[in-house]
């Protein structure tokens, strides 16, 4: 098993900031397989971890002041228990949405140090925000014994993002960094929370992710409205009862048309088509047909872009140049959309070749040069043991 990487940059950091030594803890961003937009609507979706985390340093300081250093902001944040509500400096949320869903619960936790780092791209869609989270949420459970199994962490990190952060997302992001189990995928039931462990063996194929550079500022608010969408459409299909998409019928499209605008409509045409699209996803892995699996990613590109309209320009030409090009098998945007990066199934020989291809014209286009990450899956949250040191 590969040793999961940690920043030792926020191990020294701690170090010399608070004259002591942390404990340390990580957890990753990232990739969908297949599967987006489907967690919040009671589906299937298919993450895994990857080898980009962000690592959490700290210590009980026997005080009661808070004192919370980024190594990526270069910014320090204090507070207490009293007074964390009226902290607004963004990135600090993310860790007080964390530990104020804790306090809810009723756990006790005290003041303490700490130093962070992340080498998640941040606005990419491989949710530097959830591996925050996560690192966080994993470490405080175990250094004040609070006793929370994995499934718990997960929705507390959620949680967090929900009320603390305003973010509505699904328990995709969250699950992925707690359970991730290195070169897996996994299929997650997003409605009864359990899962099954798929080995991501893609023969001559490897997972390249396109990164846009772009974050369009719509983003969080099209998500919410997203959801809302698909809310309503259920509510108008259950007449009155309360429904979820196990509710519904692809064959019975149709039918539900009638009782739905246009745009709710699409929705609902791409969700029921998407969860069905993950279920052939995980029969075409353990099947290692690959063909079809690229094939259910550009299907699902195509639903995202046209029904469920979360995609982008920068996104949809990524997704257009892969489609043209010899050896890729599929390509889809990946995460919430508007922006981050496009997922792409490649013969690993020519990845090489893909990769400059596709930042020369893309540079062409929108003057942007794209980042490319050839995927590993790792490990998901853990304790980092720094006996070496
Ligand atoms: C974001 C959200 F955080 C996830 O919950 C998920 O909905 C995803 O967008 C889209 O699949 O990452």
């Amino acid at each position: 098993m590969n040793t999961p990487n940690y920043s030792l940059k926020a191990v020294e950091e701690f170090q010399s900031r608070f004259q002591k030594k942390p404990q340390v803890y990580r957890s990753p961003g990232r990739i969908n397989l297949i599967g987006e937009h489907i967690d919040y609507n009671n589906g299937w979706v298919m993450p895994a971890g990857i080898d980009k985390e962000t690592t959490f340093c700290f210590l009980e300081n026997g005080n009661d002041t808070f004192r919370i250093y980024s190594i990526n902001q270069q910014e320090q944040v204090s507070f207490t228990l009293e007074n964390y509500s009226s902290i607004t400096t963004s990135w600090a949320k993310f860790i007080i949405g964390v530990i104020d869903e804790f306090l809810k619960k009723g756990a006790k936790i005290s003041a303490f140090d700490a130093v962070l780092e992340g080498n998640v791209p941040f606005g990419s869609g491989l949710s530097s925000s959830a591996s925050l989270e996560c690192a966080v949420a994993f470490g405080l459970n175990d250094q004040f014994d609070l006793g929370f199994s994995r499934v718990e962490l997960a929705q507390l990190a959620q949680a967090a993002e929900n009320n603390y952060v305003g973010v509505n997302c699904g328990i995709m992001d969250q699950f992925a960094s707690v359970f991730s189990k290195e070169n897996h995928v996994f299929k997650l039931d997003c409605d009864t929370l359990t899962f099954e462990y798929f080995p991501c063996d893609l023969g001559q194929y490897t997972l390249v992710l396109a990164n846009s550079l772009v974050h369009h500022s719509l983003a969080d608010s099209e998500y919410n409205t997203r959801r809302m969408e698909c809310e309503s459409a259920l509510q108008k299909l259950g007449n009155g009862k309360k429904i979820n998409f196990r509710d519904l019928k692809k064959a019975e499209l149709e039918e539900y048309r009638k009782h739905l605008t246009s745009i709710e409509f699409n929705r609902i045409q791409f969700v029921l088509e998407e969860i069905d699209r993950v279920h052939e996803a995980a029969k075409a892995l353990q099947n290692q047909d690959f063909e079809h699996l690229g094939q259910l990613l550009y299907g699902s590109h195509d639903g995202l872009q046209y029904l469920y309209e979360v995609s982008c320009p920068e996104l949809d030409f990524m997704v257009d140049f892969a489609r043209g090009y010899e050896g890729i098998l599929g390509s889809r945007m990946m995460g919430g959309g508007f922006g981050g990066c496009t997922i792409n199934l490649i013969e690993e020989s020519l990845s090489e070749k893909f990769m400059d291809q596709l930042s020369k014209a893309y540079q062409a286009q929108f003057g942007i040069k794209p980042e490319f990450y050839p995927v590993k899956i790792g490990e998901g949250s853990s304790k980092v043991e720094l006996e070496s040191l």
